[in-house]
């Protein structure tokens, strides 16, 4: 049977890398996550701003993330979320395509909190090189995100 690939703005994603769906949005690891458990989750329909949602995929989307953000928060042992969303390209969007960011988050995982915001942006180049954080964002390969992907598909049965 022939794998069926989601659209995220200009890329394919395969559905190996997808672990929860609803009807109108979908979850998916990410290609560089900032911290484990860092995944995204967008409108099914390729829309480049938080604008351009229906009414139903705005609902969808927020319930989808609520839903996401709960099971990895205790899969990942975290003790709160981070839910960020770049709208726009001057608010550091670099996919065209409109997306949550869900980060569980544990005391000290930043040395200053809010330094995830930055993180996110990655155009912060001096709190890039300061975080070190270019190891730890090297492209990961499609078996190691789908094998993510496996074990939080398991949190949704
Ligand atoms: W943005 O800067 O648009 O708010 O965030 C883009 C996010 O998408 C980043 O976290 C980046 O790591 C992730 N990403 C980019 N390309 C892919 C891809 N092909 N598959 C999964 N995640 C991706």
């Amino acid at each position: 049977m022939e794998a069926e690939y989601y659209t995220f703005g200009p890329y394919k994603i395969h559905e190996k890398e997808v672990f929860y769906t609803s009807q109108l949005s979908y979850a998916l690891v990410n290609l560089r996550p900032l911290l484990p458990g860092h995944v995204l989750v967008c409108p099914r329909r390729e829309v480049k701003r938080f604008v351009d949602l229906t009414v139903e995929e705005t609902s969808d989307l927020w319930l989808t993330a609520q839903k996401v953000g709960a099971r990895l928060e205790a899969h990942y042992n975290a003790s709160s979320l981070t839910f960020a969303v770049q709208d726009g390209p001057q608010a550091g969007q670099t996919v065209p395509h409109m997306h949550v960011h869900i980060l569980p988050r544990k005391g000290g995982d930043f040395e200053k909190n809010d330094e995830i915001y930055d993180a996110i942006d990655m155009k912060e180049k001096e709190l890039k090189n300061k975080l070190d954080l270019d190891k730890d964002r090297k492209d990961r390969s499609l078996e190691e995100m789908a094998q993510e992907a496996d074990e939080l598909r398991k949190l949704f049965l």
